[in-house]
C-alpha cells in the first residue's frame, strides 16, 4: 500500500468486481454498461477507464490520480511539520516531542513514528536526521 505520494506524479488505482462462481455458472457476465447498484441506488463509479475480462467474469474500474503541489498540509512520513519536506526541522520537532517539550497532533504522531514501533522516540528523530542528511534513503 502506498502511504506517501510524490508531487507531479500520476498514480492509477482500480476497483475490481468479480462474479461469484455461482453467478458466473448461472450465466451472468459483466459488460461495458455494467452498473453497480447498492440498496436499490445506482452508484456512479465514474471511472477513467473500464476493463472487462475476456470471459466477462471480472470488471475493473480504473482511476487516475495526479498529485499536484499544494500549500495545504502534506502527509509525508517523517515530515511532522507537514510542509511536504523532510529536513532537520522535522528531526528537531520529533526530538522535542519525544522529550515532552512539544505536543503533536495525532497526524504528527503517525508521521513522526518513522520506525513504526508505535511511539515517538529519539530513534525516530535520529532516523529523520539521517534521512535529511541523505545518510539513509528511506525509513524501512
Ligand atoms: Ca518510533
Amino acid at each position: 500500500m502506498i502511504s506517501t505520494f510524490k508531487a507531479n506524479t500520476e498514480y492509477k488505482y482500480s476497483l475490481y468486481i468479480k462474479l461469484t462462481e455461482e453467478g458466473y455458472n448461472a450465466g451472468y457476465r459483466f459488460g461495458e454498461n455494467t452498473a453497480l447498484s447498492l440498496n436499490g441506488e445506482v452508484i456512479d463509479l465514474n471511472p477513467d477507464y473500464v476493463s472487462i475480462s475476456e470471459d466477462g467474469g471480472l470488471a475493473q474500474f480504473g482511476y487516475v490520480l495526479t498529485m499536484t503541489p499544494t500549500d495545504k498540509p502534506s502527509f509525508v512520513t517523517g515530515g511532522v511539520n507537514m510542509d511536504g519536506k523532510i529536513n532537520l526541522i522535522d528531526a528537531i520537532m520529533v526530538q522535542k516531542n519525544s522529550l515532552g517539550i512539544i505536543v503533536f497532533t495525532d497526524e504528527q504522531l503517525a508521521l513522526g513514528d518513522v520506525n513504526k514501533d508505535g511511539y515517538i522516540s529519539l530513534v525516530d528523530a535520529i532516523m529523520i536526521q539521517k534521512y535529511a542528511l541523505e545518510i539513509i534513503s528511506d525509513f524501512d
